[in-house]
C-alpha cells in the first residue's frame, strides 16, 4: 500500500490508520502548499488534485472517509470500526460532517477563502464568516464529546473517527483557537491519542506538532 499525502493536511487521519494497522506500507509526501497537488503526473493520479490518495496494490481510493473505511474493513482484526450497522452510521455520520461540514465549509473558508469569491475584496467577509462558522463546529464537537459515556467516540473503542478528529483539533491551533481552554473535553481526547504509539511515530514522520 502506499499513501499519498502532506505533512498536516487530513492525510494525517489515514496516515495515524495505516500505522495503527501495523501492516507494511509507503508514503510519498506531495505537499499541498507548493502546487504538487497539481502536476500532470499528479493528476494522473487523483484528477481531484488534491490528498490523501491510498494506492493498495490494485485500486486507487480517494477521500479521507473512504480511505479510512476501506483500511479499517479490510484490516478487521486492528478493531479499528465496530461493524455493527449503528455504529457503521455513527462513523459515517461523524466523517462525511467532519469532511463536508467542517473542512470543506469552514476550515475551507479560511484556508481556500479564492474557492469562494472572484473577489478579493470579499476574501475578509468570507474568512470572517469562516471563523464563525468554525468556532461553532468545534463547540459542537465539544458537546458531542461531551455527551460520550468514555472518551472515544464510537461505541467506548478507538476508531477512525478519533483519529480523524486529530486533524480538526490540530488545525483549531494552527487557526488560532485557543484550544487547550475552550475545548477541555476535545483537549483529553487528544491528548489520550498522543499516547498512542502509532501517533506519536507519524507525527515524527510528518514532523508535525498538534500545538503548533
Ligand atoms: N474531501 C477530500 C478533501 C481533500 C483535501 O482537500 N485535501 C487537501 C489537504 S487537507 C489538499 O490536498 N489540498 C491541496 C489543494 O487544494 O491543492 C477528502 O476528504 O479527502
Amino acid at each position: 500500500m502506499k499513501l499519498y499525502y502532506s505533512p498536516g493536511a487530513c492525510s494525517l487521519a489515514p496516515h495515524i490508520v495505516l500505522e495503527e494497522i501495523g501492516r507494511p506500507y509507503q508514503t510519498h509526501l506531495v505537499s499541498s502548499m507548493d502546487g504538487s497537488t497539481k502536476t500532470a503526473e499528479y493528476l494522473e493520479i487523483n484528477p481531484k488534485g488534491r490528498v490523501p490518495v491510498l494506492d493498495t496494490g490494485t485500486d486507487v481510493i480517494t477521500e479521507v472517509p473512504a480511505i479510512m473505511t476501506y483500511l479499517a474493513r479490510t484490516y478487521s482484526d486492528s478493531k479499528l470500526l465496530d461493524d455493527s450497522p449503528i455504529n457503521s452510521a455513527r462513523a459515517l455520520e461523524w466523517m462525511n460532517w467532519l469532511a463536508s461540514g467542517v473542512h470543506a465549509l469552514p476550515v475551507a473558508q479560511i484556508w481556500r477563502v479564492e474557492r469562494f469569491a472572484d473577489d478579493p475584496d470579499a476574501y475578509s467577509s468570507i474568512k470572517r464568516q469562516g471563523m464563525l462558522n468554525l468556532e461553532s463546529s468545534y463547540q459542537m464537537i465539544e458537546q458531542k464529546l461531551q455527551e460520550l459515556p468514555d472518551l472515544w467516540v464510537i461505541a467506548n473503542s478507538y476508531s477512525i473517527v478519533d483519529a480523524y478528529l486529530l486533524v480538526f483539533y490540530r488545525w483549531g491551533n494552527r487557526l488560532g483557537l485557543d484550544m487547550k481552554p475552550t475545548f477541555p473535553i476535545w483537549t483529553k481526547h487528544a491528548l489520550a491519542l498522543l499516547e498512542r504509539e502509532a501517533v506519536q511515530k507519524v507525527l515524527e514522520h510528518e514532523q508535525i506538532s498538534i500545538w503548533e
